[in-house]
């Protein structure tokens, strides 16, 4: 099956915060889901969803979608993500399970940061009483952790390399990616955090020990965009701690995992109707509900979907897609006229690109083949052509017209 997920996120923090929560909300899939052949990829791998309103009803076609889902109206496509063990302090020295986490934040594309908001939870996870810990200290805490390691393994055998840099007068940016390669960062972000740095490239040598925190603390923001969730919102406190963390440089979502794993559970038995990222949810079956889970799940609805507007899990995953990693929903098309793939399945799939991608680029992610025998592609709304540079548009529809077939 062609997967339309190409990147990873990983949902990081120190113990005790909710990441496993997070995680178990974010991948059980709903009753209409379950049946959608994603499995579990390993215990700490899976599937969660990215939500965006289907373009069937635009077109005014009943779709039959193949690499995803269409819940009234509702397009749900698959994503990847990663639980990553509890993070504590000292760990880019080997503390705790020291870098065998840090080499999963590896593989993340994007990071989902899940905090305690309601500072429940001390330093190293313990819990405490909520408003005992200061929360902001483990957004500046995992920030550290993560630029230390980073820095750990970019210092080894540093001063011979950056001294053959200046000799061999190549820069520094090309031996640094090659260090990088495992961490799969690219030359262009090294290039970047070097200019945001504002380091000298060809001296590399008289980099100060602070010159390379502050350009690796760059590269760590470039390379692992990161966002907060605010987890535990339903615990006193959390509220006015989303207020202080609102005033740092990130996207800070109020969330509780909990209540998201409860309705997911209930509707995953048809006792409510509820999509991800709903803003309320529907008792369908009262008989099977005893009296307190009734009495839990409207206290989920006062407590967290009025007051909060959503439990947050679904805001994060879009927000992750959309805003860090800053990617577009394009569904393409074999039959211009029904909209349909070749067995006549319409709007089938629906993919996840970066922003940017060219017509040309996109018919390669579908298929080398296509990308190699790439003629033109047919935009589905105005009949246009379009040429291999012109670059997409988010909800576009289109048909990429190849000298061997169409796809
Ligand atoms: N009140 C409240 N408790 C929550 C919420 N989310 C998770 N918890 C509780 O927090 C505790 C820790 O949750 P986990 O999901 O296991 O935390 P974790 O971050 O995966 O912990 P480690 O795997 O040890 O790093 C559990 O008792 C959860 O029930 C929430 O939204 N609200
Ligand atoms: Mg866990």
């Amino acid at each position: 099956m062609q997967r339309s997920y190409t990147r990873l996120l990983g949902v990081v923090g120190k113990p005790n915060t909710g990441k496993s929560t997070f995680f178990s909300a974010a991948t059980l899939a709903a009753a209409e889901i379950a049946i959608y052949p994603f499995s579990t990829i390993k215990p700490n791998r899976g599937v969660g969803y990215v939500r965006t309103p289907c373009i069937h009803e635009e077109f005014k076609v009943k779709d039959n979608p193949k690499n995803s889902l269409c819940l009234d109206g509702i397009r749900l496509v698959p994503v990847e993500l990663i639980d990553i063990a509890g993070i504590v302090p000292g760990a880019w020295e080997g503390r705790g399970l020291g870098n065998q986490f840090l080499d999963e934040i590896r593989r993340a594309d994007a990071l989902i940061h899940v905090v305690d908001a309601s500072g429940g939870t001390d330093c190293e996870g313990k819990t405490c009483t909520p408003g005992e810990h200061d929360p902001l200290e483990d957004i500046k805490f995992l920030e550290r952790e993560i630029t230390m390691w980073m820095v750990a393994i970019l210092k080894k055998d540093w001063s011979k390399i950056s001294r053959t840099a200046e000799a061999d007068k190549k820069g520094i940016t090309a031996p640094l990616e090659e260090r990088l390669t495992g961490l799969g960062i690219k030359r262009q972000s090294v290039a970047e955090a070097i200019r945001r740095a504002n380091l000298n490239v060809d001296k590399p040598a008289t980099w100060s020990d602070e010159d390379f925190y502050r350009f690796v603390d760059n590269l760590r923001r470039i390379s692992k965009p990161m966002l907060i969730v605010a987890n535990k919102i339903d615990l006193p406190y959390a509220e006015v701690n989303v207020e202080r963390m609102k005033k740092l440089d990130y996207i800070v979502i109020p969330c509780s995992a909990e209540a998201e794993l409860a309705l997911r559970r209930a509707a995953e038995k048809q006792l409510i109707d509820y999509k991800p990222g709903d803003h309320d949810f529907k008792i369908t079956r009262p008989e099977n509900l005893s009296p307190g889970q009734i009495k839990a799940l409207e206290a989920v609805r006062e407590r967290v979907l009025q007051k909060n507007g959503s439990t947050g899990i679904q805001d994060a995953m879009n927000m992750a897609y959309f805003k860090l990693l800053n990617m577009i929903t394009v569904y393409p098309v074999e039959d211009l006229e029904h909209l349909s793939d070749h067995n006549g399945r319409v709007l089938p799939d629906a993919y996840l690109i970066p922003k940017g991608t060219t017509a040309h680029q996109f018919a390669y992610l579908i298929h080398t083949e296509l990308g190699e025998s790439f003629l033109y592609a047919i935009d589905a709304r105005d009949k246009r052509r379009i040429g291999e540079d012109a670059i997409l548009k988010d909800r576009d529809v289109i048909t990429i017209v190849s000298a061997k077939k169409r796809a």
